[in-house]
């Protein structure tokens, strides 16, 4: 690989503003970049099962190839380590490791894991390794998935057997990735695999998930030594669309499903009280000991964050009451997500102000937008790579500010599969070329690289 080292960074930023020990990594997930769905044992997940149905994946793709990193995984952690990355987060599927409910461990998917975390440990990435980043078993969703108890039982079993096998290579675990998503895109508005309509199952997947969290959490620690383990939330800043004291009342009402519906019971407070009443009888079974067992202590907080979410009182909507909206003045990504990198320094100051969080990092942040092949072949990605640039900047103010935040993952690695949007978003620092699978860096991840290897404005 050939790479573009820039002169002139254009914005003042260098990596020695940050921690010697700071960690740069990219993230990417399974599904979106394995392929292979069908080679050595993988049975189907969910994700398989929504995108054969019609009209739910805006291109009619699926994850079947992908980038086939599951091939051409060597290449990819070649050019990770190329860029100067020290770390890589992944995630495992599931479906590789257990193709039935009472299934012993696939010794073909834990054979590909171990490779590639040696892989990555032979090139300097510390492995950051996702357990659960949406690719539930079928076999599991044909039995109630997330929102019946037995699911939990066979995460755990999961768990244990991943964790057993790649505990003594991998040290840095997370649990699940954005249960936001799994829960209410899954389930709610039915954007994401499977494809439910319903609060309250909604609402029952969210709290099985995050119990499904504090129970793998000792477990992985007894497995792992050492280990640290977390998980990554999806956050999102709430504004008021105006400064009626109605829209500031709409914020907090949004803020406490958003995001209090998470943190407050990962750190202890059990579910927002406000939101409780919101949804009232949607409101999830919770048994004896649940709520000790999701707040049972973590070594690091994962934040996604891509926008800040702006919200108006709307009261016929059930059940916040709220509604978003999309001033039109904003700057937007090709995906209409704003562009907003100082929600990124209020987000990790506003977390660490109101929860016990210790460390954080931001295991993903990224921009997609409609990426043109030049005709020498190269891709001048300038609105990323300027995204890129201005949300660094961003988390450097955070940590001058006094934020303990000791790592950054850019999302992502390559472009992918994204997931509703099909291949019609790319992510990428790197472009793919999916009718060759040929990988060319872009120039938002040559800036990446350049930065990483110490160059200054
Ligand atoms: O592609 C996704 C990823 O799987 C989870 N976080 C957000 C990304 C961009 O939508």
């Amino acid at each position: 690989m050939k790479t573009m080292i820039f002169k002139h960074l254009p914005a003042a930023i260098a990596r020695t503003d940050f921690a010697d020990d700071f960690l740069w990594g990219v993230s990417t997930s399974s599904y979106q970049i394995e392929g292979a769905a069908t080679l050595d044992g993988r049975v189907p997940s969910i994700w398989d099962t929504f995108c054969a149905t019609p009209g739910k994946i805006r291109d009619g793709s699926s994850g079947d190839v992908a980038c086939d990193h599951y091939h051409l995984w060597e290449q990819d952690l070649d050019l990770a380590q190329s860029m100067g990355l020290n770390a890589y987060r992944f995630s495992i599927a599931w479906p590789r490791i257990f193709n039935g409910v009472d299934a012993e461990p696939n010794a073909l998917g834990l054979a590909f894991y171990s490779k590639l975390v040696d892989g990555m440990l032979a090139r300097g990435l510390q492995p950051w390794c996702t357990l659960y980043h949406w690719d539930l078993p079928q076999y599991l969703e044909d039995q109630g998935g997330w929102a019946n108890r037995a699911t939990v039982d066979a995460y755990l079993r999961y768990v244990d057997a991943v964790s057993r096998h790649l505990g003594s290579r991998v040290k840095h675990w997370i649990t699940h990735n954005e249960p936001w998503c799994t829960a209410m895109h899954g389930n709610w508005d039915g954007m994401h695999a499977p494809g439910n309509k319903s609060l309250p199952l909604a609402l029952q997947v969210c709290h099985n998930v995050l119990l499904s969290h504090g129970r793998a959490v000792p477990l992985i620690r007894a497995n792992s030594p050492d280990a640290q383990v977390g998980i990554a939330l999806s956050l999102h800043p709430v504004k008021p669309a105006s400064d009626s004291a109605a829209d500031l009342a709409a914020v907090a009402r949004h803020d406490a499903l958003r995001n209090r519906w998470f943190l407050d019971p990962l750190y202890g407070r059990g579910y927002p009280e406000q939101a409780l009443q919101l949804v009232g009888k949607d409101a999830p079974q919770i048994e004896a000991g649940d709520m000790a067992a999701i707040a049972v202590g973590m070594d690091f907080l994962g934040v996604n964050y891509y926008f800040p979410e702006v919200v108006k009182d709307a009261p016929q909507q059930y059940p916040l009451r709220t509604e978003i909206v999309h001033p039109a003045e904003r700057e937007r990504t090709a995906f209409g997500w704003e562009v907003a990198p100082q929600g990124l320094t209020e987000l990790l100051a506003r977390v660490a102000r109101d929860y016990p969080i210790g460390p954080l990092y931001v295991t993903e942040n990224g921009s997609t937008y409609d990426d043109q092949v030049s005709a020498d072949g190269s891709i001048d990605d300038q609105a990323r790579r300027d995204y890129l640039i201005r949300h660094l900047a961003a988390m450097r103010d955070a940590i001058t500010a006094g934020g303990n935040i000791r790592g950054y993952f850019a999302w992502s690695l390559l472009d992918n599969f994204e997931w509703a949007e099909g291949y019609l978003r790319r992510f990428g620092l790197t472009y793919i070329d999916y009718a060759t699978q040929r990988r060319t860096l872009k120039h938002s991840g040559q800036w990446y690289s350049a930065f990483l290897h110490g160059a200054q404005n």
